[in-house]
């Protein structure tokens, strides 16, 4: 049986979530806007622009389209110095063995991200190789929640919907999963991730078993 496993990118391969926090809470402090983990929970998954409306909106501030976007290229240079030096040593917890078990068991595996800096991560942590398929931030017209991002890395491994798989560590994320009517499984925290069908709190807790269960349901 063949199913089709999408992973997101940021907070479920690689822990970048924490760079992409910092270089917003320098943004919006620098604005003079607090800035807390909880508000920061709903960026995750949420395009780069969406994120920069949500904390103007939050600070109560309007700028000029010019300022928009200088401040969009500030955060940017700001994430990608954090990513520069980036390393495998930055693949969350047995990311790579579940990975290697489903490409063993001959499972298409997509990414599926919002991010536009996604293909220079995967290649900075060596596994730009390992996707037979790469959908990301640049390929996309509608953000997570909408489900585009997954409908299309679906119609690129040449699987239905209806059996994929998607891993996912946001709110935005776990809903666009449901959307495309894929199976969602969170991880992180329940209490955050309550919409997914699964919740684990990394790739550690995912047993083998499991993942056979999801191949030959
Ligand atoms: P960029 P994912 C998302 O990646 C991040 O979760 C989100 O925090 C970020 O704003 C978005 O990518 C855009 O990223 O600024 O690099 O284009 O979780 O969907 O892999
Ligand atoms: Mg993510």
């Amino acid at each position: 049986n063949k199913r089709g496993f999408i992973f997101d990118l940021d907070g479920v391969i690689v822990d970048t979530a924490k760079y992409h926090f910092l270089a917003w809470k320098k943004l919006a402090n620098d604005l003079g806007i607090d800035f807390t983990e909880h508000q920061n929970e709903q960026l995750k998954g949420v395009s780069r622009v969406q994120s920069l409306e949500k904390i103007l909106d939050w600070g109560g501030i309007s700028i000029s389209e010019l300022e928009f976007q200088n401040l969009m290229d500030k955060k940017n240079s700001d994430y990608l110095s954090h990513i520069e030096t980036m390393k495998e040593d930055e693949i969350l917890v047995d990311v790579p063995k579940v990975l290697t078990f489903l490409k063993n068991k001959q499972q298409p595996i997509a990414l599926g991200s919002a991010s536009k800096n996604a293909r220079k991560i995967l290649k900075k942590v060596a596994l730009y190789e390992s996707f037979d398929a790469i959908v990301d931030g640049t390929n996309v017209s509608k953000a997570k929640p909408d489900p585009e991002v997954f409908l299309i890395a679906a119609k690129e491994l040449h699987i239905a919907p209806n059996q994929c798989v998607v891993f996912e560590d946001s709110i935005a994320g776990v809903q666009a999963a449901n959307k495309a009517d894929m199976i969602s499984i969170g991880i992180g925290e329940q209490d955050v991730l309550g919409e997914a069908d699964f919740v684990f709190k990394d790739f550690s807790e995912i047993s083998i078993e499991f993942l056979t269960q999801l191949i030959n349901k």
